[in-house]
């Protein structure tokens, strides 16, 4: 019989929406989850404890984190947004909780990146995890900022840290953009076991992808790590397609993987910017 994980792990974010899709799923695993968030999470269940705590008050990260084993960061703000609430939530939220984790003597951090940290590479090309970032938001610009502080304390401090360039979780593909980045919940929670569970796990950047025929991203790490996602986008294609044709066509989204985060605000030339 298995042994049973006792880590306690904790989890920001949790009342999320991809928070709520996996905590069943977590805690079949993982049976000792801190969820935190700023709201409680519906039906707490047996095993989930909750602690609240405002990501941007370092005090109360260091609480949430203190006497941890992992941490699963996921908190904060989960689109483009004013520049104040990135900075607070996302900016200082990430350092809060890396600084906790440290203090706190914390084997392992998972931390949700986004493909936004990348999204002004063009559709056309296949990227993977060794080019520069090229993030099409200042959202976009805290996920490569969330990814350069795990680097640090990866080797400043020898935190295993795990990168998850997240796609777009949710049972289905929403549209044709989204058959390129889709991630189903249960190969999310395989990557997650991956960045707390494997051995090797130094620093590591993996893209949060199923297995999408149509995907942009080079994800052989995750393979290599053992990742074999069991969900395939182009089962959906049918249900993709037919929400697409409910948008209309966005001319600068269209041509880049982060889609309408790149068309947002966008003053420049497309051209210029590259695809
Ligand atoms: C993300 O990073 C967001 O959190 C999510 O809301 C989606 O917009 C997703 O990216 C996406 O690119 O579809």
């Amino acid at each position: 019989m298995a042994e049973t994980d006792n880590r306690r792990i904790v989890f920001t974010g949790a009342a999320g929406g991809i928070g709520t899709m996996i905590r069943p799923l977590l805690l079949a695993r993982y049976p000792r989850l801190v969820l935190s968030d700023r709201v409680t999470p519906k039906d707490l269940q047996p095993g989930e404890t909750f602690v609240p705590a405002d990501l941007a008050k370092p005090d109360e990260v260091a609480a949430l984190v203190k006497g941890a084993d992992a941490v699963l960061h996921f908190g904060g703000h989960s689109v483009e947004g004013p520049w104040d609430t990135i900075l607070q939530a996302n900016i200082a939220g990430c350092y809060n909780v890396f600084e906790a984790a440290r203090v706190a003597g914390v084997k392992r951090l998972v931390f949700a990146s986004s493909n936004h940290a990348m999204g002004f590479y063009p559709r056309r090309r296949k990227i993977g995890t060794n080019l520069t970032t090229r993030p099409d938001s200042r959202y976009g610009v805290s996920k490569a900022f969330g990814e350069a502080l795990g680097a640090l304390y990866a080797d400043k401090h020898g935190i295993g840290v795990t990168c998850l360039r997240i796609g777009n979780v949710g049972p289905m593909p929403l549209d044709v953009r989204r058959l390129s980045i889709w991630l189903h919940p249960e190969d999310l929670v395989q990557l997650l076991a991956i960045g707390l569970d494997h051995p090797d796990i130094r620093f590591e950047i993996l893209y949060g992808a199923s297995d999408n025929e149509a995907s942009w991203w080079d994800n052989s790490r995750a393979q290599a790590l053992g990742y074999r996602p069991a969900h395939r986008a182009e089962d959906h294609r049918a249900h993709a397609e037919a929400e697409q044709a409910k948008i209309g066509p966005d001319p600068v989204g269209d041509l880049f993987q982060g889609g309408g985060f790149c068309s947002a605000e966008f003053s420049n030339d497309v051209k210029r910017a590259g695809p």
